[in-house]
């Protein structure tokens, strides 16, 4: 029988925030806010033995190792930026060195000595909690027990999400990013990953929008595009679709977004790479999916659209590149989202 551990690292002063989670029977073991490397050992050895268990696997947050980098480019984190999410200690020409960095590298060497034959893995709490679609867990309330216990519910959560990185790490599913690395790769929850083109075409203040006639997002108003086949690129599947869906042959094609979109009750993400048109040739006709139409910037119909339009939309007209993340509960409803500017995609 196994347990992992998830350890989120807070700095010197906060120290670490732990979660013990026992795999054959899913359940959270313990939840402890601990301040040395000693501790935490002492703690692993005790769970072992208490509950006769082998501790498989220890997920680290990221920072582990961000502090072996500082000027050299890590491909797991350039893959997690260009999949929308930000990191925070690593910004262009950083030279400064946070001590939760420090004390994040510590921990990792340090359990690398005492457990050689445990596996270690770096994860990402926020790549997790964006692929947690259906995961429940129950979360004992006793951790609020006592004084400020309530201030750090986030890094305890944040704890037990390193624990499920550890859990899909096993089980050979963890959605892995920069797996060439020379660093460490980062491991997350792995969710299947559906990818989509969208080409919005755009000609003097206006852009051309087609009704959807059947199958996903029917009787809305969208760009053209569709399913990217396998071995089909991003940018030829935009402009296969534009040419299927109104007959346009595209002139000017460049990225302008990168949007990850979550359902609730569907267990993959849509990941939409999204072009912009602004030269073609041809003229615009229905096709068996689309019927086309012009519409000026001030006019375009947003509550006929998909929900999430109008927050990322304006700024691809706008020439802006973005990448973002949506959440649905339902085809209409949006539960969190993210927006965020981008030099180049
Ligand atoms: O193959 P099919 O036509 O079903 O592909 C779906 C198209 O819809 C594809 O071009 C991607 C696009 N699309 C989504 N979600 C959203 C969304 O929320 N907004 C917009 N504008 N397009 C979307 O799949």
């Amino acid at each position: 029988m196994n347990f992992v551990v998830g350890i989120d690292v807070g700095g010197h002063k906060k120290g670490y925030h732990a979660a013990f989670y026992h795999l054959e029977e899913k359940k959270l073991l313990s939840l402890i806010h601990i301040k040395t490397v000693a501790e935490i050992i002492r703690q692993i050895d005790e769970t072992s033995r208490n509950f006769q268990l082998n501790c498989s696997a220890i997920g680290i947050d990221s920072p582990a190792q961000s502090f072996l980098i500082s000027n050299q480019n890590r491909q797991a984190e350039k893959e997690l930026v260009t999949a929308g999410y930000r990191i925070i200690w690593t910004p262009k020409n950083q030279t400064k060195t946070y001590n939760w960095m420090e004390q994040g590298a510590a921990l990792w060497k340090q359990l690398k000595q005492k457990y050689p034959h445990t596996s270690i893995i770096e994860t990402f709490p926020t790549a997790i909690q964006n692929n947690l679609v259906e995961t429940t867990a129950a979360l004992p309330l006793n951790i609020l027990h006592g004084k400020d216990k309530r201030k750090f519910t986030q890094d305890y959560i944040d704890a037990f999400l390193c624990a499920l990185a550890c859990e899909q790490f096993l089980l050979h599913k963890s959605r892995v990013y920069g797996l060439d690395d020379s660093l460490n790769p980062i491991h997350s929850i792995k969710m299947t990953v559906r990818k989509f083109c969208l080409a919005i075409v755009t000609k003097d203040n206006q852009i051309l929008l087609g009704m959807k006639k059947k199958g996903f997002g029917k009787d809305k108003w969208n760009g053209f595009g569709g399913k990217i086949e396998p071995g089909e690129t991003e940018k030829k599947a935009a402009l296969r679709e534009l040419k299927e869906e109104c007959f346009l042959t595209a002139k000017k094609i460049e990225k302008t977004a990168l949007i990850h979109f979550t359902f609730t009750n569907y267990d993959f993400t849509f990941e939409v790479h999204v072009y912009r048109v602004a030269d073609f040739s041809g003229t615009p006709a229905e096709s068996d999916e689309m019927i086309p139409q012009w519409f000026d910037y001030s006019a375009i119909p947003y509550h006929l659209m998909w929900k999430d339009d109008r927050f990322w939309l304006p700024l691809v007209l706008a020439g802006k590149k973005i990448t973002a993340q949506f959440h649905f509960a339902d085809e209409e409803t949006i539960m969190s989202y993210s927006v965020s500017e981008r030099d180049k995609l």
